[in-house]
């Protein structure tokens, strides 16, 4: 039922924002500008896994991956809907609801200027929590936070293949 009540209130967003989903998106998924965002917030995957689901998730000629994160405009779009799931419907992971995260597609290499998107855009845009993050470099995967005042800014966790967390894909819309 979580995952329902979930959905419900991702078509309950985009209906309230009047976003259109019919034609340029598949179902499940959240049209935004020129691209296609599917929240999957119904399971829990490290990075890496993350990145390989939502590649599963690309259509023909539509690639998919974590989502990249290009504008003030776009990171408020992402945190409103993580947002409106974890407060308004209750989150499955009551033992960190006091700091629900989420995947995205950048990763942290060897230092915290050494930054890569998996969809292979460039970086132009970063909105780190204040203060010391990143800090969990090398190989660490960023997540939008919500916790501890967070509202919204970046924090990495190391490794990749480490620690689960929700996460949302990104592709091209047709
Ligand atoms: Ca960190």
């Amino acid at each position: 039922m979580a995952s329902l009540n979930v959905l419900f209130l991702i078509v309950l967003v985009a209906s309230l924002q009047q976003i259109t989903t019919a034609d340029r998106c598949p179902g499940r998924w959240i049209s935004w500008g020129h691209h296609c965002y599917r929240f999957v917030l119904e399971q829990m995957a490290n990075w890496n896994n993350a990145e390989h689901r939502c590649r599963g998730l690309g259509l023909p000629g539509r690639p998919s991956h974590l989502a990249s994160i290009h504008s003030k405009e776009e990171q408020n779009f992402l945190y409103e809907v993580f947002r409106l799931a974890v407060r308004e419907v209750g989150f499955q992971e009551p033992r960190r609801i006091w700091d629900p995260r989420l995947f995205i597609g950048l990763v942290v290499r060897q230092s915290a200027n050494d930054l890569s998107w998996s969809d292979g855009s460039c970086v132009d845009y970063q909105n780190w929590f204040r203060g010391n993050e990143p800090n969990n470099y090398p190989q660490s995967g960023a997540q939008i936070t919500d916790g501890n005042g967070k509202n919204g800014h970046w924090c990495d966790e190391g490794q990749l293949n480490n620690r689960q967390f929700h996460y949302v894909c990104k592709m091209p819309q047709r």
